[in-house]
């Protein structure tokens, strides 16, 4: 089976841009002949992360992307996104968090927390003149919900099926991670939150519920890290409000990004209006007889207040962050011959797979298929045509033919 899908959740208080951020990400830049719809759920779709393909190092002129598309040598991979529903301050206490909430939150590996960096929503999310609310301080609150929330889901499974069962068990790491699961959060999390809390010298049985809640904590952290989208920088206010939340939040746990902005640009290109390709500092209009004075003003705002302000409108830099440097995750390509870099079917590159850092040619060969997994005899690299091993550990980019035993039952 492919690789474990991965799962970005959008959280954030009413009205900051959520949805429109959800419907931006879910949108397709041009339009695509038989391509799926990208829409699964009214709030769960498929949105895409970007980088540069390597058809384009083999010197190959196009590929064949099973899913995904690929425009310009930019490889478009495609990754789940959950527009969770919205996050009202006092909602860990019980407060407005409905099981929708829970259940959308517990999936997601990766939270993309949405703030209004014009500043211009009160906390409970009404609208309000631009500079008039701190974002910093909002995104501390849902920080702290966020939180508050681990808390007491942990807490409440530590009592309840943990905490009795410890000192009978003989593996109590695995016990942790089972009954933990249910949260998408893994055996290495687990281990990772122990160390981060300081409690690795600390026998579980002991533990306090102080020490259950900061393992809680330390759990989010590395189990669902969370990255800021300072929305709406299309507001010019919003410039300070960006450099004050990079101050607070460190400059790798913020992107700015104008949701507006990139709506509009999409749209625009999917129309035909104008060439843009998601994640370009620029894009280039076409015909501008086509195009209103009201149309042309506004892709001009875009460009003077966003584009050269930031470089991008930053959406596209948001999916790539939350994907390759918070969750880590390379790019690998599978390939069934790896002469023509192409399946049995003559499709190149067809599969653009998202995998943790250090996964094993073999731990691959299971993730393409299970009989590939357990008959593997060897892999070769298809950029040297190199033999290696099952323990062979992949680096991004990789272009991999797996060579196994054929099993029976084909
Ligand atoms: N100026 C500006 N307005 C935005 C941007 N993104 C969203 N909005 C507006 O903010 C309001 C709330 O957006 P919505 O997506 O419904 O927020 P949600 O409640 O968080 O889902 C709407 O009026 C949007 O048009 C942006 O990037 N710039
Ligand atoms: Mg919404």
């Amino acid at each position: 089976m492919p690789p474990p899908e991965k799962i970005i959740g959008i959280v954030g208080k009413t009205n900051v841009g959520k949805s429109t951020l959800f419907s931006v990400m879910t949108l397709l830049p041009v339009k695509i002949a038989n391509h799926p719809f990208t829409t699964i759920e009214p709030n769960i779709g498929v949105g895409h992360v970007r980088v540069r393909c390597a058809h384009t190092e083999i010197g190959l002129p196009r590929c064949d992307p099973r899913a995904g598309f690929c425009i310009s040598g930019e490889r478009f991979i495609p990754v789940k996104i959950i527009d969770v529903a919205g996050l009202i301050p006092g909602a860990s206490m019980g407060r407005g968090l409905g099981n929708k909430f829970m259940d959308d939150l517990r999936q997601a590996d990766v939270l993309i927390h949405v703030v209004d960096a014009s500043g211009s929503t009160d906390l409970e999310g009404n609208p309000a003149a631009p500079g008039t609310h701190d974002p910093v301080e909002e995104a501390e609150n849902i920080l702290h919900e966020i939180n508050e929330w681990f808390k007491n889901i942990i807490t409440r499974i530590w009592e309840s099926k943990i905490s009795r069962f410890l000192a009978s068990t003989q593996a109590p790491l695995d016990l942790i991670t089972q009954n933990l699961s249910g949260l998408s959060v893994r055996r290495q999390h687990v281990i990772e939150a122990i160390k981060k809390a300081g409690l690795e010298d600390k026998p579980f049985k002991n533990w306090s519920l102080t020490d259950v809640a900061d393992f809680a904590v330390s759990l989010r952290e590395v189990g669902k890290p969370i990255l800021i989208a300072a929305n709406k920088i299309d507001i010019p206010v919003a410039v300070e409000y960006v450099r004050a939340l990079k101050k607070r939040f460190g400059e790798e746990n913020v992107v700015p990004v104008s949701a507006l902005g990139e709506y509009i640009l999409r749209k625009a290109g999917q129309g035909g209006l104008i060439e843009y390709i998601p994640g370009d500092p620029m894009f280039r209009i076409k015909d501008s007889s086509r195009l209103t004075s009201d149309q042309l003003k506004v892709l001009k705002l875009i460009e003077d207040n966003v584009l050269k302000q930031y470089g991008s409108t930053g959406v596209q830099q948001l999916l790539n962050h939350a994907v390759f440097r918070k969750l880590g995750l390379i790019v690998v390509y599978p390939v069934e011959d790896e002469n023509k870099f192409t399946d049995h079917h003559g499709n190149i590159l067809p599969d653009a797979y998202l995998v943790p850092r250090n996964t094993t040619a073999r731990e691959l060969a299971y993730m393409i298929h299970t009989e590939l997994g357990e008959g593997f005899l060897y892999a070769v690299n298809a950029r040297s045509k190199r033999r290696i091993g099952e323990d062979y550990v992949l680096e991004n980019n990789d272009i991999i033919k797996i060579v196994a035993v054929k099993s029976r039952s084909s």
